[in-house]
């Protein structure tokens, strides 16, 4: 039993939430115990084919803990930081795609977890920003990292540097952001969108994320013989034959997982 997340999963897509709404859903060492250990279930669980991750109340999460934060040492923070893109980088590397449904709040830590993940849906009234330099830190869950790649150097730049909280429209404008809900539609688009991917051939899926993931850090001929592989081993899948099969007979397929 979890005290600061909890995780449910039906057909196939997990929905995990981030749950201290009094301190915003901030990550403190607790919290990042618990979504490593989480981590874990997901990881092992073949079944599943979308992960969702939310936070309860108005935020997603504000950020790491800065009360557990304001007395660390050197070594100290080194560790939390440590730990913090430990378990961010294992949602990242998930085989299965991940939504992060961002429903408040996405500042610091909770703007890198989002970043964590494939896609970051949010609502109207989510707000984004790397706020860390005004507390006298750097981004420390991997944030210079990712928001780079994501939305390019230079914006990246100017969002870290300043400090500043961006709305989710605006975050949208730079690529940040796939898509803006109502608040009250949001977790039904999350849904809506997690679904659209389980329906799909699982391992294609699977292949698809890799040869995107891994083939962006690759050079171009490198990542297109990647691609190549990974296109020849979906031959060898039950699924190949059955979508195919399926296309010609006029008919849904039914995907195994094989
Ligand atoms: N840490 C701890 N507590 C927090 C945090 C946080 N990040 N954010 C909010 N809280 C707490 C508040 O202290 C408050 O608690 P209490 O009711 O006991 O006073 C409660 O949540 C509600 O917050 P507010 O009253 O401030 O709510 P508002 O709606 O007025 O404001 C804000 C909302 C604007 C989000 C505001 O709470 C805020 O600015 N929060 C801090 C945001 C921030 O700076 N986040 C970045 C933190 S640094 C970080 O994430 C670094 C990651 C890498 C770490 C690497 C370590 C080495």
């Amino acid at each position: 039993m979890y005290q600061t997340i909890r995780y449910e999963k039906s057909d196939k897509i997990g929905v995990l939430t981030i749950s201290r709404p009094a301190a915003l859903n901030a990550l403190n060492s607790l919290e990042i115990a618990e979504l490593a250990q989480v981590m874990t279930e997901i990881e092992q669980d073949a079944d599943l084919g979308c992960l969702i991750i939310t936070g309860d109340g108005k935020a997603f999460v504000a950020g790491a803990d800065i009360s557990e934060m304001s007395s660390m040492t050197l070594s100290e923070g080194r560790d939390f930081g440590r730990r913090g893109s430990a378990v961010m980088r294992r949602i990242e590397k998930l085989e299965i795609p991940t939504i992060a449904a961002v429903n408040g709040f996405a500042l610091g830590g909770g703007c890198e977890l989002a970043m964590s993940c494939d896609i970051i849906l949010a609502s109207e009234k989510a707000k984004f920003g790397q706020p860390e330099v005004g507390l006298g830190i750097t981004p420390g869950f991997s944030g210079t990292q990712r928001l780079p790649r994501r939305v390019g150097a230079a914006k990246a730049k100017e969002l870290i540097f300043s400090g500043k909280m961006v709305k989710a429209e605006e975050a949208k404008e730079m690529g940040l952001v796939n898509a803006v809900y109502a608040p009250e539609a949001l977790m039904e688009a999350a849904m809506e969108m997690a679904k659209s991917f389980v329906k799909n051939a699982p391992i294609a899926v699977k292949y698809s994320k890799a040869c995107i993931d891994r083939g962006l850090q690759m050079d171009i001929d490198g990542a297109i013989a990647l691609e190549n592989e990974l296109f020849a081993m979906c031959f060898a899948t039950a699924d190949q034959k059955e979508g195919m099969a399926a296309f010609l007979e006029k008919r849904a397929a039914a995907f195994e997982n094989k």
